[in-house]
């Protein structure tokens, strides 16, 4: 018959034989056998009850080698767990492992909307002159859209510009002139002279068509100081019109009326595409109508608290899309607003 001590050494080999084979990924498997050897009703208990019937002396030889036999065992069911735990992670890290030696994947770059380039093109060239940028109101007051500018209630020239009106008396503006007016009246000159552009978006009760929209963008340009003149007017729009269209450009300035400035004049720039000769973008003249400027009309300033004895300005107001349009070749405004991916992917 065997001994216990028998019995104990096969249980101890027989159950690491298993623990060796068992699968790596079934956590139950790994408790059964634990139990069958090692709970109440497991082999190492069954060896035990053998223990009452040995003899006093024998008792604790024996006893060593069950204990002995049972921190095997416990050792090799930790290590077993340990084993399959580690295992686990590692066949996990493997399927999830980042190949650091991939190609990215191309991340598909957008672009600033073709107006905002322009007008953030033609903010880079008078920051660099040293003028400041303003902030107007789309939702003006008629005091400031209309008569600050010298446009009366009954004055004609309103008929051009009529708007959406939110009251009587507040409408969404129709031009940038309006933050020349607020711009004057806070200006503290004991500083230095006035230089500040204002971009921005414009409304009109214009009819949509190929060069217009009842909703465009302006960038309107001011200077107010002592001994301003129309040459540095015509100096000033030659060098931006120089910077955005080319250095052989030239400037024509034409006579013309607006209400907020005398002397007026339309100003053309010589044509980009023919250099002056005529060509379908000037139609044939030469030249290509750009922007209204002119000299700020005294009214205008005295109404901004300013005395016109003593200070003079100048004051344009451009058409951003109108540039963008001569620039790029654009042949319907239209294209600026419809949200076409195809349209703004030209621009990058
Ligand atoms: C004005 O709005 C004046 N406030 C400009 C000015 C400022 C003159 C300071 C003198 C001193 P005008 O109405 O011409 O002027 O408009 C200026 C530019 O806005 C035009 O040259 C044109 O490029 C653009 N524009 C006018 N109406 C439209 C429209 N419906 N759609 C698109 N662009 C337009």
């Amino acid at each position: 018959m065997e001994t216990i001590e028998e019995k104990l050494s096969k249980l101890v080999s027989d159950t690491l034989a298993s623990l060796n084979d068992i699968n790596s990924d079934l956590d139950r498997e790994l408790e059964d056998l634990r139990v069958s050897v090692m709970g109440k009703k497991g082999s190492l208990t069954e060896i035990l009850k053998g223990m009452k019937d040995l003899s006093a002396e024998m008792r604790p030889v024996v006893g060593k080698h069950v204990n002995e036999a049972r921190d095997v065992l416990t050792q090799a069911f930790d290590q077993a767990a340990k084993d399959m735990e580690a295992d686990r992670i590692a066949k996990q890290l493997a399927a999830e492992s980042i190949d650091v030696t991939l190609p990215g994947r191309p991340v598909k770059r957008g672009q600033a909307h073709i107006l905002t380039q322009t007008s953030q093109e033609i903010e880079d060239i008078f920051l660099g002159m040293g003028y400041q940028i303003v902030d107007g109101f789309e939702v003006e007051s008629d005091h400031y859209n209309f008569e600050r500018m010298n446009l009366p209630k009954d004055h004609p020239a309103r008929d051009m510009q009529d708007t959406f009106y939110i009251t009587e008396e507040v409408l969404l503006r129709t031009h940038t002139s309006p933050v020349q007016a607020r711009t004057m009246e806070k200006h503290d000159f004991s500083q230095g002279p006035l230089k500040m552009i204002s971009p921005g978006r414009v409304y009109r009760r214009d009819t949509d068509d190929a060069t217009h929209s009842h909703q465009f963008h302006q960038i309107e340009g001011l200077v107010v100081g002592q001994g301003i003149s129309m040459a540095d007017l015509k100096g000033t729009l030659e060098l931006i019109l120089q910077k955005m269209f080319g250095k052989d450009r030239k400037i024509r300035l034409r006579p013309s009326y607006f209400p907020f400035t005398e002397p007026s004049v339309e100003v053309d720039v010589s044509c980009f595409k023919c250099g002056g000769q005529g060509c379908n973008v000037c139609k044939q003249t030469g030249w290509i109508e750009i922007l209204g400027a002119g000299m700020v009309h005294p009214q205008v300033l005295e109404m901004s608290g300013i005395d016109s004895s003593q200070y003079s300005g100048f004051a344009f107001g451009l058409g951003q899309e109108r540039i963008a349009m001569l620039r790029y070749g654009i042949n319907d405004i239209r294209g600026f607003y419809l949200g076409d991916q195809r349209f703004s992917e030209q621009f990058k």
